[in-house]
């Protein structure tokens, strides 16, 4: 039976890697296979987002290094907001050095990233090298990374063979726990797949996002987690009620995978 088939539930008993298995309890206690992209520019406004619509979500997705006015609180806090409602720290930091390199970037610097967010992501465009470092850091924490194997945005490169080497690094590295991507892309072991670019209502931006719906994505495509930005914070939106039908399409589009 392959994965698309199986319940979050089941896949997260049988897997290995702790945050895989922290990970998909929390969609199943939940119901919840959304993540928001919190992609605002102050600490007072990430955290006020992050408490409205940390109900709704499985993982809350940062890119900590817009906020202007960033400190050590601020992790301290969004970790707070994490327990409570029961969610995951994803840092979309996209590395893309070489190993030595990474390792300095992922556990040191202002952001000590390794220390907080439970999953971080990365492009394997320098080679597995990248991985291993960041493993280096990231293993002894418990922590987990995606690798970009495609993107959302128009004339995107991560294609082809490039997407293959991506699908083959993650099935040898234990460390990674999944892919950015549109699809499921192998039942070799049990990755996970995150996919940015989800829109309701929107076709795409003025910078190349292209966007496509829940349905499309998890129930057509086997994609697991659907990551949600400006569709839920966005110009005249009113965030619980878009992280509400957010989370509601993208379990609906699971529960029409599994029983099809
Ligand atoms: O291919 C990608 C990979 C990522 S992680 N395309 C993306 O858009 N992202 C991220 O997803 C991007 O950095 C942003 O944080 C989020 C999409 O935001 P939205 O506002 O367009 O939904």
């Amino acid at each position: 039976v392959s994965y698309s088939q199986m319940t979050y539930a089941q896949r997260g008993k049988q897997h290995t890697n702790p945050v895989a298995q922290e990970l998909f309890a929390i969609m199943e206690r939940k119901r919840s296979n959304l993540s928001l992209a919190a992609d605002v520019a102050t600490k007072a406004e990430l955290l006020a987002l992050a408490d409205k619509v940390g109900p709704y979500i499985c993982v809350l997705k940062t890119h900590i290094d817009v906020i202007s006015d960033f400190d050590a609180d601020l992790v301290a806090q969004l970790q707070v907001l994490a327990s409570k409602h029961d969610f995951l720290l994803f840092e979309d930091r996209k590395f893309a050095d070489i190993g030595n390199t990474v390792k300095l970037q992922y556990g040191g610097g202002i952001y000590r990233i390794a220390d907080w967010a439970h999953i971080t992501n990365c492009h394997v465009i320098p080679g597995e090298g990248i991985i291993q470092g960041l493993a280096e850091v990231g293993i002894p924490k418990g922590r987990g990374l995606l690798l970009l194997a495609e993107m959302s945005s128009k004339g995107m490169l991560a294609t082809g063979a490039y997407t293959d080497k991506n699908i083959e690094m993650a099935v040898r590295n234990d460390f990674v726990i999944g892919f950015i991507g549109s699809r499921r892309f192998t039942e070799e072991r049990d990755l996970i797949t995150m996919t940015p670019g989800v829109g309701l209502h929107a076709a795409g931006d003025a910078l190349g996002q292209q966007y496509r719906t829940p349905e499309m994505i998890v129930t057509e495509n086997g994609s697991d987690v659907i990551i949600v930005g400006r569709g839920i914070y966005g110009p005249g939106k009113d965030p619980v009620t878009e992280a509400q039908r957010y989370r509601d399409a993208g379990w609906a589009a699971y529960e029409k995978r599994l029983f099809v």
